[in-house]
């Protein structure tokens, strides 16, 4: 494809200082001119990271707002002078346990582009929403809500698919079910603006791992992967970057 494929690592609340090393030396060897590597670490770990190297950092949340008393909140710009280029938006962690609704991911979304930050804003339904079948209208209403009113703001993204049902449950989506959905996002994008859309990197996201990676990568409309449990592991973590082509 013609687009750049990205692999994200997504720690959560998780690693340490001597992850941050273990992962700088064990991603040394990547071929950084076939993929973007980036890492959303805890904020307090982003700068720990040697500078000068291809890995791209991402935070993994933002506030909503500028700058003021918002106690324990990180702005856009606090993030960016600590080392983000990215940063996640709209992690289903966010919506379910932290109550983010469509609202304050659209106000997120635009911090984070108004600040120079990208956002992988993120997308997904759950198992029951999957059963019923209702899938690509879930998407399509969680898409809706930040690009419809603010269809400029797509060319400065990136997606991230990650059906809720596969989120660290080491089941999956099968590179048909993840496809079939990257193709119908793409296609709803392009209601908002049709080059954003075609150029737009979709991540799939939800258990990816070493044996699994590869395959998902290979679909047309699988451009990386955001990777939360086995970004973990450097050898592992590694071996999904080298994977994606
Ligand atoms: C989905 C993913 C990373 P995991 O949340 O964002 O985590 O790979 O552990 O399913």
């Amino acid at each position: 494809t013609q687009r750049k494929p990205l692999v994200a690592a997504n720690w959560k609340m998780n690693g340490s200082k001597a992850l941050v090393d273990d992962m700088t030396h064990s991603l040394a060897v990547v071929d950084f001119t076939a993929v973007d590597v980036m890492i959303c670490p805890p904020a307090t770990l982003l700068p720990l990271f040697p500078q000068g190297t291809a890995i791209a950092l991402g935070g993994q949340n933002l506030s909503q707002y500028d700058a003021g008393a918002y106690t324990g909140e990180l702005s856009a710009s606090l993030l960016l002078q600590a080392g983000a280029r990215y940063v996640l938006v709209g992690h289903s962690e966010r919506r379910s346990l932290f109550s983010e609704d469509d609202d304050i991911l659209l106000a997120k979304v635009q911090q984070a582009v108004a600040t120079g930050l990208i956002p992988v804003f993120c997308v997904g339904e759950n198992l029951q929403q999957r059963q019923q079948e209702k899938t690509t209208e879930v998407l399509a209403k969680q898409l809706a809500a930040v690009y419809a009113s603010h269809p400029e703001l797509l060319a400065k993204s990136v997606i991230a698919y990650e059906p809720v049902w596969a989120i660290g449950t080491g089941e999956a989506a099968t590179p048909e079910q993840a496809q079939q959905a990257h193709a119908a996002i793409r296609q709803l994008l392009a209601r908002y603006d049709t080059v954003a859309a075609s150029k737009v990197r979709i991540l799939y996201g939800g258990s990816v791992n070493a044996s699994n990676a590869a395959a998902l990568f290979n679909e047309a409309d699988i451009d990386g992967g955001l990777v939360g449990g086995a970004s973990l592991k450097p050898a592992e973590f590694l071996e999904i970057c080298r994977s994606a082509k």
